[in-house]
């Protein structure tokens, strides 16, 4: 049976977390839970740790500072692939991914190399979302798909489930992105490497606790790197029809 880690980043999620990580536990009775949280100064390490002590399942990380989502997921992949763990999965802290919805992506995975949790696939949903968050959204997803050819229909989502081979193929130690760009990064490597991956519909809900970490400068990021890989992209595509005329 594989051994299934799943992989919580957390910055001031103090509100959400001790009603998230039971949900999980129960969920997924073959998962194991890591917390990778940044100091968060509402304590959310302390509380993780607290029901760390009489929960053998979860464990914690606790980093020195605020560094991003994608310093966090890289530093929570190593220690797992230190510690023999088969598949790794990405769930948001606040509530929007449903742990009681994993175990569809576990399944597909028998039958992929990355599952993604998608909101843009027919069955797909999004609960509570402004306009502006879905058009944010919608807007990336299509961009990133159009500059760097991709057929998946979320690039951008934070809900996924990796085997570990995956991880290592891709070179995961070596995506720069910091904010949400850390998964069109995750969607364009795994494509890039000739896996496979596969969208099930699940549905979102909008955080109920806790403030968005979303910010203008996450939304930059996203946007001069996939213009800058797009171009790389054309770039190739150009020299390899002008070697071959
Ligand atoms: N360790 C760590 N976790 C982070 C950091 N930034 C965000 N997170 C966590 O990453 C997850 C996603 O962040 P959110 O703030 O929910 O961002 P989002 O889902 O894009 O935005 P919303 O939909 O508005 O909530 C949450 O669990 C956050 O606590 C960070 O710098 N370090
Ligand atoms: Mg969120």
């Amino acid at each position: 049976m594989s051994r299934v880690l799943v992989v919580v980043p957390t910055y001031e999620e103090a509100a959400s977390l001790p009603v998230l990580l039971p949900r999980i536990l129960e969920a997924v009775p073959q998962a194991d839970v890591l917390v990778v949280d940044d100091a968060s100064p509402d304590g959310t390490g302390d509380i993780a740790e607290e029901l760390a002590r009489t929960e053998t399942r979860l464990h914690v990380m606790h980093r020195t500072a605020k560094d991003g989502l994608g310093a966090a997921y890289r530093a929570g992949f190593r220690w797992a692939l230190q510690r023999d763990y088969d598949v790794l999965v990405e769930m948001d802290a606040d509530g929007s991914h449903l742990p009681e919805q994993l175990s569809r992506l576990l399944v597909a995975l028998e039958d992929a190399d990355q599952v993604i949790g998608s909101r843009w696939v027919p069955g797909g949903a999004v609960v509570n979302w402004p306009w502006c968050r879905r058009l944010i959204s919608r807007g990336g997803t299509a961009y990133a798909r159009l500059m760097l050819g991709l057929s998946v229909r979320d690039t951008t989502a934070g809900y996924r489930a990796l085997r570990r081979g995956t991880l290592e193929a891709i070179d995961y130690s070596s995506v720069a992105s910091a904010g949400y760009c850390f998964q069109i990064d995750l969607t364009r490597r795994v494509a890039a490497a000739g896996l496979r991956t596969v969208e099930v519909p699940v549905t979102f809900h909008e955080r109920e606790h806790g403030r968005s970490k979303m910010s203008g400068a996450i939304v930059r990021e996203a946007l001069w790197r996939v213009t800058w890989w797009g171009l790389q992209r054309m770039l190739r595509r150009r020299q390899g029809r002008s070697g071959r005329g």
